[in-house]
C-alpha cells in the first residue's frame, strides 16, 4: 500500500515552489449562470499571495480551517485558460466508451474509475494517484488513449495544482505555528478525482449528486463547475448545509479527515454534498493531499502538550482509507476508531 502511493516527483522546497508562482493573474471567466435557490454560505476568501507575509490573512485562513474546515483560495496563479483546456480535456475523456474508462483502474481501493452505482447513480469519476508523480500521470493518459494535446493539459495542470496544494498546505502549517523546517508537503502523495454528475433533462432539481461524505485526506483542492453550483457544505455552528456556488478565479479547499488527526483535532473536516441545482451536466476536479509520504499519521509534537492531549492513535493512511471502505463510513465517523 505504501509503495503504491509513494510520489516518484523530484523534491522542491516549499519556498522554491512558492516563489515559482506566476504574478497575479486576472480572471476573466464569466460568473456562473446557474446559482443555488437558498442563500450561500459565507466562505472566507484567502488570497495565497499575502498569507505568507500578513499575520492578519495567515490568522484568517487557521480561523477558517478551525471553524468550518473550508474556504476559497485567490492569488494562486494558475492562468484561467489553462482551467478552461482541463475542463475540455475532461469533457473528452467522459466521452470514452465504457470500456475504455474502466482502464483506469484501482491502484489503491477506491482510486479509479468510478462507474454510476446504486449510491450515486448521476456521479461517475475518473482517479489518477498519485497526481503529483509525473510517470503516474503518463501512465494515466496512456490507459485512456489520451491524444497528444489532452495529455499536455493534464500533465500542465497536474504540476500547477501541485504547486498550488503544497503552497496552500505550507501556509496553512505556518498559520498553526510550525516552522518551515518542521513541515514538507511535497512529497505527500496527491490523488485527483474528475467528476461528473451526469444530470440530463429529466433529472428532478433537488437530486442527490454525491452523498454526505468528508474527504479521507489532509486537504483538497477543488476546481468547481465554472457554471453551475450544487455542492453544499455543513455548517457546524448551525447543523445545516449551505449551498457554496463557484466563484470564478477561485478555488474551494476542504480539509479532510487527516487534517484533522493531524492538527490533533484543530482542523476541521468538512462534511460536504453535491445536490442537483439544475437539470445540466457538472463537472468538477479535486485534487487529494492525501497523507505523508511514509503514509503514517500522526499530530506532530507542536500541537500536544497537557492542555491539549494526544487525540488520535499513529496510524496509516492506506488502513483508514480501508477502514473507511469497509465499515462504509464516509462523513468522518471512521475518525472515532482511531481515538487514543
Ligand atoms: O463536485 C463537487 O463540487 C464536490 C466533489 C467532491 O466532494 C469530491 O470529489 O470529494
Amino acid at each position: 500500500m505504501m509503495d503504491a502511493i509513494s510520489s516518484s516527483r523530484s523534491v522542491k522546497t516549499q519556498k522554491s515552489a512558492r516563489q515559482a508562482a506566476p504574478a497575479p493573474t486576472s480572471f476573466p471567466l464569466t460568473p456562473p449562470r446557474i446559482r443555488s435557490a437558498a442563500g450561500m454560505a459565507e466562505i472566507p476568501v484567502i488570497d495565497l499571495r499575502l498569507a505568507g507575509s500578513a499575520a492578519e490573512e495567515s490568522a484568517r485562513l487557521r480561523a477558517a480551517c478551525e471553524r468550518l474546515g473550508c474556504f476559497r483560495v485567490t492569488g494562486h496563479g494558475v492562468p484561467a485558460g489553462l482551467l478552461a483546456e482541463m475542463k475540455a480535456a475532461v469533457r473528452a475523456l467522459f466521452d470514452l466508451p465504457d470500456d475504455a474508462k474502466r482502464r483506469n483502474a484501482d491502484v489503491i481501493p477506491g482510486s479509479g474509475y468510478m462507474a454510476p452505482s446504486p449510491t450515486n447513480p448521476l456521479y461517475e469519476a475518473f482517479g489518477l494517484l498519485d497526481a503529483a508523480a509525473p510517470a503516474d500521470v503518463d501512465a494515466f493518459c496512456a490507459l485512456l488513449d489520451a491524444p497528444p494535446h489532452v495529455r499536455e493539459t493534464i500533465k500542465t495542470y497536474a504540476e500547477k495544482m501541485h504547486d498550488v496544494i503544497v503552497a496552500v498546505a505550507g501556509e496553512l502549517a505556518s498559520s498553526l505555528g510550525l516552522v518551515a523546517e518542521e513541515h514538507s508537503f511535497q512529497d505527500w502523495p496527491c490523488q485527483f478525482r474528475i467528476n461528473r454528475y451526469n444530470y440530463t433533462h429529466e433529472t428532478v432539481v433537488g437530486s442527490s449528486g454525491v452523498q454526505i461524505h468528508t474527504d479521507s485526506g489532509f486537504l483538497t483542492v477543488l476546481q468547481e463547475d465554472e457554471r453551475v453550483g450544487g455542492l453544499e457544505v455543513l455548517d457546524p455552528a448551525t447543523g445545516e448545509f449551505v449551498p457554496v456556488d463557484p466563484v470564478a478565479g477561485s478555488f474551494l479547499v476542504n480539509i479532510g479527515d487527516v487534517g484533522t488527526a493531524w492538527s490533533n483535532g484543530r482542523l476541521h473536516n468538512v462534511k460536504h454534498r453535491v445536490r442537483c441545482v439544475a437539470p445540466v451536466p457538472r463537472i468538477s476536479i479535486a485534487m487529494f493531499l492525501l497523507a505523508p509520504k511514509d503514509d503514517g499519521v500522526s499530530a506532530p509534537e507542536a500541537f500536544v502538550d497537557a492542555d491539549h492531549p494526544r487525540r488520535y492513535k499513529a496510524f496509516t493512511y492506506g488502513d483508514y482509507r480501508k477502514l473507511r471502505l469497509s465499515t462504509g463510513e464516509h462523513a468522518g465517523e471512521a475518525l472515532a476508531r482511531m481515538a487514543a
